[in-house]
């Protein structure tokens, strides 16, 4: 008789359930009260012979260790529900705590390059990465045997007379930008770029570019030392210099390498600009007037200047980044390390 009960009721704590806190405590009250079901066996267990004593005795005893087990785990299903509850339906409860990740250098670096040029009137304009012959040599004055357009250099995805290949430079958008729209034009014209290039520690295949153009009339080359002196010490802080060296560029003429004073040293030489004092930044020049027209803009009208500038090349500056492939290589503990620039 009082086995027959042990065993109904240990099935019965197997498949129990409970709904809310109440359930549980019924449940205890009903099984472990001073009134309670096994409470109630261990009453009949004295009249049980003295040979059955010990058999009985154990299977009581697991009988109320398995009650009491599965009342505690009822108690903590319960208390889970019943806390999710609460904070989807109390509005004033904090939210669930979700990790920030960090902005990237290079996209820190050129919303900050952006926003300096955007001060000074200049809009923002995007293209397609992957462009025509056209827009990314013909129209910028490239010669036909002029090496970029090697397949050393430029990757290709067709050939024929106008091959569509993944741009080499942004200036592909200041093309698209000059075809379509009337001067006064200024604008800034971020994106990644594409070349043939072994992966180092200076050079890689996919980098990011900003450039810039502004096409009015009667714009000097003093403007362009003007833009960039404001962009530099902005950038670099404001007693950095500029120095501007003749250089060779297929669409300005004349052109110029742009360095700035370094801003380790202070201009005295040191191991990050080899003991010069000086580093190189952008590219700039007067916009070559083959390509105003090309571009549809009268040269004789209308002048501009243009200038370039690679992100990863600013960024390694800014904050003495040794190697390019770490912008690639998504380490967090070099992610980590712009965690405050945000
Ligand atoms: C540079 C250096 C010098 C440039 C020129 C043009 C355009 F479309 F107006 F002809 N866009 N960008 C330019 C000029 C880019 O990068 C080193």
């Amino acid at each position: 008789m009082i086995n027959e009960k042990i065993e109904t009721l240990l099935n019965e704590i197997r498949n129990a359930k409970a709904g809310n806190e109440k359930e549980v405590e019924e449940l205890r009250v009903r099984l472990l009260g001073k009134k309670g079901e096994i409470t109630g066996l261990f009453d009949e267990f004295r009249n049980v012979s003295a040979e059955h004593k010990r058999e009985f005795g154990q299977k009581l005893n697991s009988l109320k260790n398995m009650a009491a087990a599965k009342i505690e785990e009822l108690r903590g299903r319960v208390a889970e529900t019943s806390d999710r509850k609460d904070s989807s339906s109390d509005l004033t409860m904090p939210g669930d705590h979700f990790e920030l990740g960090t902005r990237h250098p290079i996209s820190i670096t050129r919303e900050e390059i952006i926003s300096i040029f955007r001060k000074q009137g200049y809009a923002l304009a995007e293209g397609p990465e992957i462009e025509d012959d056209h827009h990314v040599f013909e129209a910028l004055n490239f010669p036909p045997d002029h090496p970029a357009r090697d397949m050393q250099d430029t990757f290709f995805i067709s050939s024929g007379v106008n091959p569509i290949l993944l741009r080499t430079h942004t200036s592909s958008v200041q093309v698209r930008t000059m075809e379509t729209r009337k001067p006064p034009i200024r604008v800034i014209c971020p994106g990644r770029v594409f070349r043939n290039e072994a992966i180092s520690a200076r050079a890689h295949c996919i980098f990011h570019q900003v450039e810039g153009l502004y096409v009015d009339r009667n714009v000097s080359f003093a403007d362009l030392k003007q833009t960039i002196l404001i962009f530099v010490r902005e950038m670099f802080g404001p007693d950095t210099k500029i120095r501007m060296r003749p250089s060779y560029f297929p669409f300005t003429e004349p052109s110029t390498e742009v360095d700035i004073s370094c801003n380790i040293c202070g201009g005295k030489g040191c191991n990050i600009c080899k003991g010069t004092g000086w580093l190189e930044i952008m590219g700039a020049g007067m916009v070559d007037p083959n390509v105003l027209e090309a571009c549809g803009i009268d040269s004789k009208e209308y002048t501009g200047f243009a200038f370039g500038m690679g992100i990863e090349r600013i960024a390694m500056l800014k904050w003495q980044v040794k190697d390019l492939r770490l912008y690639f290589e998504n380490d967090v503990r070099f992610l980590r390390e712009f965690e405050t620039s945000i």
